[in-house]
């Protein structure tokens, strides 16, 4: 007798074709929250509106907690350091839009079942810390070395396998400098806040969310390719449940609208009035620079360019994209698109995994342009 974990090799569910939101995913739509999208007119993300996602439970870590990040394994001279001792090296403030790999899951058919996300996973903060490549040379990488395991001190449960939260990078990003991948201590220019991470997590620009491990307690190097869960089960792109299956890596390009007008309270619906209506929004990649934003009105049956704001060299963040808008009574949906300098760009039809990753299809906002001038 005794109690067991389930089966290791359960597969992530997927939603029978009629199946609405379940209570399991509401339990983590409560736990985890996204950006409230009209907050995308702010440059920083505010306190509190940055979109947060966790696995398993928020690390209870006050201030007189004594801290010690390990940086060890396949290295000649281990380390551990203290959050001050971090604070005395030379540090580095990066921009960075981060948003969850899987964002737009809950739009999927089929979808599956996980943190239900519409398209409000990404927010922008800008981060402080050590950048991860002078720990690295301090501690003096063995030739072997091919991953940077980066441990959480979150621990939980996934699919029948009991874990401390893991994942790990290629030697040659974690070296990088392209970005810098930085051992972070603050965000906003204050102490991490619990839910992001307090007192230390990894920030690598350009990644989806996963990469950026909270709660940064140990940094191993290791000769051969990690294995852990979040490596080789979870964040991989798969049609079926024996595939292989790509890493989820870089964030794909995307572009979201700030919600023009107000909003209908259940549908969620946007009402405006006729004349002319200024829309906006963001727009990024993890790939490329943006250098591309469209709009439609016709739920992407035309596209029409919008005015990207100047760069102003954060190129790990989003970009603010604006077009006028002369809207006439009727009913619309309203889409925006980005492109990078690579040339990737988002679909318009669903772009489906079993995990419900790396989703950017084109966001459809319904807008209702009303009759009259002025409402009543
Ligand atoms: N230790 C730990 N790090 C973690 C996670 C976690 O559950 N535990 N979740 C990851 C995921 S999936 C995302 S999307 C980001 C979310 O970061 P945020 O909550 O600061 O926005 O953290 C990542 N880092
Ligand atoms: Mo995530």
């Amino acid at each position: 007798m005794g109690h067991r974990l389930a089966d290791t090799s359960t597969p992530a569910r997927l939603a029978a074709p009629d199946e609405g939101i379940g209570r399991d995913e509401l339990a983590l739509a409560t736990r985890n929250h996204g950006l409230p999208l009209e907050a995308m007119r702010h440059d920083l993300t505010p306190p509190g509106l940055h979109y947060v996602l966790t696995h398993y439970d928020i690390p209870y870590v006050p201030e007189d907690t004594p801290w010690r990040l390990g940086v060890g394994g396949r290295v000649r001279r281990p380390l551990t350091l203290t959050p001050a001792e971090l604070r005395s090296l030379p540090r580095v403030t990066t921009r960075v839009t981060m948003e969850c790999a899987g964002n737009g899951r809950a739009l999927l058919t089929p979808r599956p079942v996980s943190q239900p996300w519409l398209v409000e996973a990404v927010g922008t903060a800008e981060w402080t810390g050590v950048p991860l490549r002078l720990l690295l040379a301090e501690v003096g990488v063995e030739a072997d070395a091919v991953d940077v395991v980066c441990t959480g001190a979150d621990h939980g449960v996934e699919r029948g396998v009991e874990q401390d939260y893991q994942r790990a990078l290629p030697l040659g990003v974690a070296t990088g400098t392209e970005p810098d991948v930085l051992v972070a201590y603050e965000m906003n220019g204050t102490p991490l806040p619990p839910q992001h991470g307090h007192p230390l997590r990894l920030v690598v620009p350009g990644w989806y969310g996963m990469a950026h491990v909270k709660w940064l307690r140990e940094i191993t190097v290791t000769d051969t390719p990690f294995t852990g869960f979040q490596q080789t089960v979870a964040y991989r792109l798969r049609q079926h449940p024996g595939d292989e299956g790509e890493p989820v890596t870089r964030i794909a390009p995307r572009a979201l609208l700030v919600p023009p007008g107000f909003p209908d309270f259940m549908s969620r619906a946007r009402v405006v009035r006729p004349g002319a209506v200024t829309l906006e929004g963001r727009a990024w990649s993890g790939r490329a620079p943006v250098t591309r934003a469209e709009v439609s009105t016709d739920a992407g049956q035309s596209w029409h360019e919008a005015e990207l704001e100047p760069d102003a060299g954060h190129r790990w963040a989003w970009r603010r994209w604006r077009f006028n808008w002369r809207a006439e009574p009727g009913a619309y949906v309203l889409s925006a698109r980005a492109t990078d300098a690579e040339g990737h760009t988002q679909p318009l039809e669903q772009p489906w995994n079993r995990g419900g990753f790396v989703n950017n299809l084109v966001q459809r906002v319904e807008v209702l342009c009303l009759d009259e001038e002025s409402g009543g």
